[in-house]
């Protein structure tokens, strides 16, 4: 008797501990999710650096509904893996909107909280897609800009303040005062809050996994290009905005304990032009690791009429911007990325074929500089360029996007084309590939 009680307890002890060692299903190894120790990611327990895109499409592709286009979907992620890219910086929540230029259909519905079915599968076949092919993602649940609904349309909801689009106003202050009125209405934020839960716990009807244990989601990211507020009325509203920042990512680290959190700003050009105020925001133990984003011409950096004028300077600028980010992170000891950066065709231009040599050289700057960061063991590392564009194509003769058209890199506010690198730019995809190459050999 005692003996078959023994070798109960060690048959007992033994299930014990398989069951602690080895994840089930539902829990893959935690080696499999991308972590944060001090200024670097690991993954697999190894430094993670990694070369990214910008998709914000990718799950309207994967969409089996009127949306979607799976085959383009997979041949585009085969293609950006064979060129090394494996991080996908990807719109997560849409919300419904009248405005013209705002991409339709959108996952949030109303404010009742429903859901577009179609674009939750389409997330779900991109995620499962992405695993087969060990890439990793970064969702963003919501957009401080209008095309995609976002935090404007949320104000419109709660507020009855109609959505005045600024691409067609020109009046950028008032529509980031309204934008930025989101952070402080409290059924506004219990309604991002409730989709928020609906995704992180959502099960992935493709593979079963839950999302909150999917190694292939890298960082759930609180918005696209957050800010605080206008530059006239941001400084006011300081702390509102940080506490959001600090308060929504916590929020998020309970619910996915094995992802990372981000916020998806643009750095201090994002926050009021004071990297004071941006470093301020992002020492929050909830944010794992610093975003930033950089565009030469949207900041009168660049001009892409007078290259020769304006090139050399933009570069020295955005070196300077790329520095003074470093050393932030240096600062608070966390990861950085640049996860938004683009330039225009020469001259312009949006057509598959026209020439890319100043943004084949800006991107080859920055990733001399990353890998530059990279071999120094600095906090700088990774980026996610901005935008692929596939094989998409138009026909319209203003380049605007309307419902039913290919999606771009460029979102439907932009002329289509702006800042996409297609399929077919095989020069800027030489570029990317290198930079894959030389990271691997650091
Ligand atoms: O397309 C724009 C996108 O909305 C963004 N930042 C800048 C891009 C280019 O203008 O997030």
């Amino acid at each position: 008797m005692r003996k078959i009680i023994v070798r109960c307890f060690v048959l007992l002890a033994a299930a014990l501990l398989v069951g602690c060692v080895q994840p089930s299903a539902e829990q893959p190894a935690s080696d499999a999710f991308v972590t944060v120790k001090g200024q670097q990611f690991y993954l697999g327990g190894k430094p993670y650096h990694y070369v990214g895109a910008n998709m914000w499409y990718g799950a309207y592709l994967g969409a089996p509904g009127i949306a979607g286009d799976r085959e383009r979907l997979t041949r585009e992620l085969d293609l950006l893996v064979e060129h090394g890219i494996t991080n996908l910086r990807v719109l997560a929540v849409s919300e419904t909107s009248d405005l013209m230029r705002a991409v339709r259909p959108a996952v949030l519905q109303n404010t009742q909280g429903e859901l577009d079915t179609d674009l939750l599968r389409g997330m779900d076949f991109l995620l499962a897609e992405m695993a087969k092919r060990d890439m990793k993602a970064v969702l963003y649940l919501n957009n401080f800009w209008q095309w995609s609904g976002g935090m404007s349309q949320y104000v419109a909801w709660f507020t009855g303040t109609e959505v005045l689009d600024p691409d067609i106003t020109g009046k950028w202050n008032p529509f980031m005062e309204n934008s930025a009125r989101f952070y402080r209405l409290e059924e506004a934020q219990a309604l991002y809050r409730n989709v928020i839960r609906a995704l992180v716990t959502r099960t992935n009807s493709i593979t079963g996994t839950v999302y909150s244990n999917d190694p292939t989601i890298m960082s759930w990211q609180l918005a696209n290009e957050p800010r605080p507020g206008s530059d006239a009325d941001g400084r006011a509203h300081f702390d509102d905005f940080s506490r959001w920042v600090d308060e929504t990512a916590g929020f998020i680290k309970e619910l996915a304990p094995h992802q990372l959190i981000s916020t998806g700003n643009e750095g201090a050009m994002g926050t009021l032009g004071d990297a004071d105020l941006f470093e301020r925001s992002h020492a929050s133990a909830n944010v794992d690791y610093l975003t930033f984003h950089m565009w030469i011409k949207n900041w009168g950096w660049f001009d892409v009429t007078q290259p020769e004028e304006t090139y050399s300077s933009a570069v020295s600028t955005a070196k300077q911007y790329m520095s003074e980010h470093v050393a932030i992170a240096e600062r608070l000891n966390k990861p950085i990325v640049l996860e938004e950066f683009g330039v225009e065709r020469n001259g312009g231009a949006f057509d598959h074929g026209t020439p890319v040599s100043y943004r084949d050289s800006f991107y080859a700057m920055v990733y001399r500089v990353i890998e530059k960061n990279v071999a120094a063991e600095g906090p700088f590392v990774g980026s996610n360029f901005w935008a692929w564009g596939g094989f998409a194509t138009t026909d319209r003769e203003d380049y605007m996007w309307q419902k039913g058209d290919d999606f771009f890199g460029d979102p439907p506010q932009e002329a289509q084309g702006l800042n996409s690198v297609f399929a077919d730019d095989k020069s800027t995809l030489k570029v990317i590939a290198q930079h894959a190459q030389n990271l691997k050999g650091l």
